[in-house]
């Protein structure tokens, strides 16, 4: 059953506060304050994000909402987390979400939708730290996801989707071993935030429903995602194995 599945916007954001500050059990989604003296001196963010599919009153498994949860954490900004039932979707967040769908982030008092977005409207709302990554590398690794799905939802072993995706795994592979650690060379920012949930998903799903890993000869990437993965704040906002599994089920099937 969802955290939240009471119709009245009111009442939803009371309970989830409660609910999240005083459940120990969820360390994800407890308000933090950490060092940003800007973010400490204005109202907690909010963001509404996809509950589990597997255990009650816990963070679900969208990699977009994880990309805006990553860049908070990595910003030390405070936030309330309201877990949202996307098989059951309640009045009050489609009237905040018409398209019905996470994440959403309110931001200085307006609702605003898309990871894409609300990333870069708290880049220019809370600069320090930047994650900005220059634009001649915000696109490196773009096309990691598009390929994933489309092998993930291959049915033909020979239709040259592996393939597509190694080719792009591969070159996300060299790029790292020339500049990385991180896309940008030696701090983390914006394209590794919303690549590595990408490829979090990648490595559970495609582990699960095709028996698939990414090779040895690719050891960068490897390293990459280990890096991304041990990230403290990837660790607080990663979803349950048994929710990527199931995110991605009908997917497979279909
Ligand atoms: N382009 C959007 C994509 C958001 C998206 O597709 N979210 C999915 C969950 S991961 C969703 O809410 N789907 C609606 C549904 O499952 O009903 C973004 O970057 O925020």
């Amino acid at each position: 059953m969802s955290a939240i599945r009471i119709n009245s916007p009111t009442t939803a954001l009371t309970l989830s506060i409660k609910h999240l500050t005083c459940n120990p059990s969820f360390p994800t989604n407890c308000r933090r304050f950490k060092r940003n003296t800007v973010a400490m001196s204005s109202a907690p963010l909010q963001v509404c994000a996809k509950s589990s599919l597997t255990v009650p009153n816990k963070l679900g498994d969208c990699p977009f909402t994880q990309r805006v949860l990553l860049t908070l954490e990595e910003k030390h900004l405070p936030y309330d987390l309201k877990l949202v039932d996307l098989g059951n979707k309640p009045d009050w967040f489609l009237s905040i979400s018409p398209e019905g769908k996470v994440p959403v982030a309110k931001v200085d008092d307006k609702w605003i939708a898309d990871s894409d977005v609300i990333t870069q409207t708290v880049e220019e709302k809370f600069p320090d730290p930047s994650l900005v990554t220059p634009p001649e590398k915000a696109s490196v690794g773009s096309k990691i996801f598009s390929t994933y799905i489309g092998f993930l939802k291959s049915k033909d072993a020979n239709d040259g989707t592996e393939q597509a995706l190694l080719n792009e795994l591969s070159a996300f592979n060299d790029y790292i071993k020339e500049n990385g650690p991180f896309i940008n060379g030696k701090d983390i920012s914006a394209a590794d935030l919303s690549l590595g949930p990408k490829l979090y998903h990648m490595e559970i799903a495609l582990g699960h429903f095709k028996k698939w890993s990414v090779p040895d000869s690719l050891p960068h990437l490897k390293t990459y995602m280990k890096t991304v993965f041990s990230l403290d704040s990837f660790i607080k906002t990663m979803p349950l194995t048994e929710d990527v599994i199931e995110g991605w089920r009908p997917k497979v099937m279909g």
